[in-house]
């Protein structure tokens, strides 16, 4: 199935728009997997195991498993592989952020898609669309473009006017009128810009699904958020949070905490979704 329909009927059959992110990092791992066999698989796997009925999808972040080199590259291929075994109806996204003149970024597909088998990849859109065209190709896959960042200094080129309107508005022009051929391009639109995130919504209208993240650590507003972007058919958002599930607690039972923060989470959304917990 590809992205887009695998996501719709996650959705539908959890009950939920959450998203987790699966960041590990060494520091904040409980103790008793520090010292272990592929300690972030490990992690993850007890994650996974506590939260797959409660989510819409899984966003490991490359760049926490990049920095520990082939160890790590070996863990993210491993937790890509251990969903799509397990829980196959829930998708992977990769998110890299990645972006480079045309056959470059085929071999960050390639990496992606065909090593990982990731459902979906973060982009950059800073090259324009001939080069991320090669993404674009992947019909089955969901290409997310980068347009109005959750970080505190995004709006340094996001806001810039751009044929009298703010360059956000423009990529998220470029990507409903040109881009989206294939039905393919979802927007990233942090939950810190709820005012920003409904300004897009107006713009490129209800079919175009949105990755939101931000929520927990960052301080982005549920309600706000929901409210901002959430499209008619009371969908139309994947909205990830890392580092508020997956450490909540230090200890041995930090799948349990992450679960009970998941619930909470979910229900919090579905509360402003009009939808029951
Ligand atoms: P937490 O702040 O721990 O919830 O993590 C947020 C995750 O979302 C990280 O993996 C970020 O790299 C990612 N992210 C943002 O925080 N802001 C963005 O604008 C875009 C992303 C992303 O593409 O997911």
């Amino acid at each position: 199935m590809d992205f887009i329909n695998k996501l719709k009927a996650i959705w539908d059959k959890n009950n939920s728009l959450l998203c987790v992110g699966l960041d590990p990092d060494m520091p904040n791992l409980p103790e008793h997997l520090k010292d272990g066999e592929a300690p972030y698989f490990n992690f993850n796997k007890a994650i996974i195991d506590a939260t797959a009925e409660l989510v819409c999808a899984y966003k490991p972040n490359s760049a926490f498993y990049e920095a520990r080199g082939a160890a790590g590259i070996q863990e993210l291929q491993l937790t890509c592989a251990y969903i799509h075994e397990n829980y196959p109806d829930i998708p992977v996204i990769l998110d890299f952020k990645r972006g480079d003149i045309g056959n470059t970024n085929s071999q960050y597909a390639a990496f992606a898609f065909d090593y990982l088998g990731a459902d979906a990849v973060t982009v950059q859109p800073w090259q324009g669309g001939e080069a991320v065209q090669v993404f674009l190709d992947r019909k089955d896959k969901g290409i997310m473009i980068l347009d109005r960042t959750s970080n505190t200094g995004s709006g340094e080129f996001q806001d810039l006017l751009v044929n009298d309107r703010k360059l956000y508005l423009q990529v998220a022009q470029n990507v409903r009128d040109n881009w989206n051929k294939n039905g393919n391009c979802l927007l990233v639109v942090g939950a810190t810009f709820p005012q920003e995130m409904a300004e897009i919504r107006e713009l490129v209208g209800d079919d175009m699904i949105f990755l939101v993240p931000g929520m927990g650590a960052q301080g982005g507003d549920t309600g706000a958020t929901v409210k901002a972007g959430l499209n008619l058919a009371g969908t139309g958002l994947v909205i990830n949070s890392s580092r508020s599930i997956i450490f909540a607690s230090s200890g041995e039972d930090f799948a349990e905490a992450a679960r009970q923060k998941a619930l909470g989470f979910r229900e919090e959304i579905n509360k402003y979704r009009g939808q029951k917990a």
